[in-house]
């Protein structure tokens, strides 16, 4: 593959993997900011980063439609009500090294930075499909960019279910503008998919082709990657002839991080303040933190939520705290639900979740 033509990279970011470029920053320093900026925006690739013009790039629907239809850039900036959203980008990988801790993982070595919460402009899914006069019964939405290479498929390809593309509410676009500026090509500009509430892998970037179908994409990344395996399989031969037997990963879980933790002797005290994402039952009502044991549990101060699909922002302050220890934190949706202290190992290091922790 070809890594020649690549735009330049952000140099704020932690670099996990060069070619293709992965890269993420550090969770302390994305918790300063309620929409985060570009050049803390991680980088997530299967393949390398291409660039193209908008004046010629084209997306086709095709597949269970009345209508095939091919758009320009401008047919669908012109064509379609624009809207916008902030919703969290998160990737199935973050917090990996963690769940490596426990057993080796296959993936990319990723800490807890793999997550952007941005402002996403562009159409709704839902009013194209319409226009190429979707024919939904059972069926799935598959997504593909066959204008970019991967290290495991021809092409980068999702799929998600028909329902969830075409109810309004769930606010999936197709997007060209992040915070509010015309979407990088190292973001998937001209044009990607934002799907809120859905693991990264679903975000097609690059997106040239639609296609309405009775089946899930058949690419590599939604058959046979980003999927919960049960911890029974430990490699990637004894996950060769199963993973059609599991679902691929829709939702991501409940999750908090701590991105950071500071003492202050003279007071006894320390603040924390991190991260919370919601799983599918709900958004995040509040987070806890506590100090050393897991039993007392305080809560923190919830600073920033915008909508159903942003991550939330918080902070604490602990009082008579000793000299050094662990503080943790747990995050609890609408209906009650509370992160768990332990999250099962799985294969492919994907969707840990366990409860947020820094030592100080
Ligand atoms: N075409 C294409 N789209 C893609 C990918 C890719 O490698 N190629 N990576 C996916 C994954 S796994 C994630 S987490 C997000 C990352 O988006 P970002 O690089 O803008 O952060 O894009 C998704 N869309
Ligand atoms: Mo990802």
């Amino acid at each position: 593959m070809d890594y020649s033509n690549e735009p330049e990279h952000s140099e704020l970011l932690v670099v996990q993997a060069q070619e293709p470029f992965n890269a993420e920053p550090l969770s302390a320093a994305l918790v300063e900011f309620q929409l985060t900026p570009e050049e803390l925006v991680y980088c997530r690739n299967h393949g390398p980063v291409r660039q193209f013009s908008e004046d010629d790039y084209t997306l086709t629907v095709k597949g269970m439609v009345g209508k095939e239809v091919t758009l320009s850039m401008r047919d669908i900036k012109t064509m379609f009500p624009q809207t916008r959203v902030v919703a969290a980008l998160q990737c199935a990988g973050n917090r990996r090294n963690e769940m490596g801790a426990i057993k080796r993982v296959h993936g990319v070595g990723w800490n807890d930075g793999v997550i952007a919460n941005c402002s996403w402009g562009g159409v709704k899914l839902c009013d194209v499909l319409k226009y190429a006069e979707i024919q939904h019964d059972n069926a799935h939405v598959c997504f593909t960019s066959y204008a970019t290479l991967c290290q495991d498929d021809t092409y980068y390809g999702s799929s998600i279910p028909v329902e969830r593309a075409m109810n309004t509410e769930n606010d999936v676009l197709l997007a060209f503008e992040m915070n509010h500026e015309a979407l990088s090509a190292e973001h998937g500009g001209p044009l990607r998919l934002v799907v809120p509430g859905v693991l990264g892998a679903r975000w097609v970037k690059w997106l040239d082709t639609i296609i309405v179908s009775p089946d899930e994409s058949p690419n590599f990344y939604q058959q046979r990657d980003y999927k919960v395996l049960p911890p029974t399989i430990e490699t990637k031969a004894d996950a060769k002839d199963v993973w059609s037997k599991y679902p691929a990963i829709e939702s991501l879980p409940l999750n908090s991080v701590i991105a950071l933790a500071v003492h202050h002797p003279s007071s006894s005290s320390l603040f924390v303040k991190g991260y919370a994402v919601p799983g599918s039952s709900g958004n995040v009502a509040s987070v806890e933190v506590s100090i050393n044991d897991g039993e007392s549990w305080v809560s923190a101060k919830i600073t920033y939520q915008k909508g159903r699909w942003s991550w939330t922002l918080w902070e604490a302050e602990v009082t008579d705290v000793p000299q050094s220890g662990t503080v943790f934190s747990r995050a609890i949706d609408e209906l009650g639900r509370v992160q768990n202290k332990e999250c099962v190992w799985n294969m492919r290091g994907v969707a840990y979740n366990a409860w947020g922790h820094k030592s100080w």
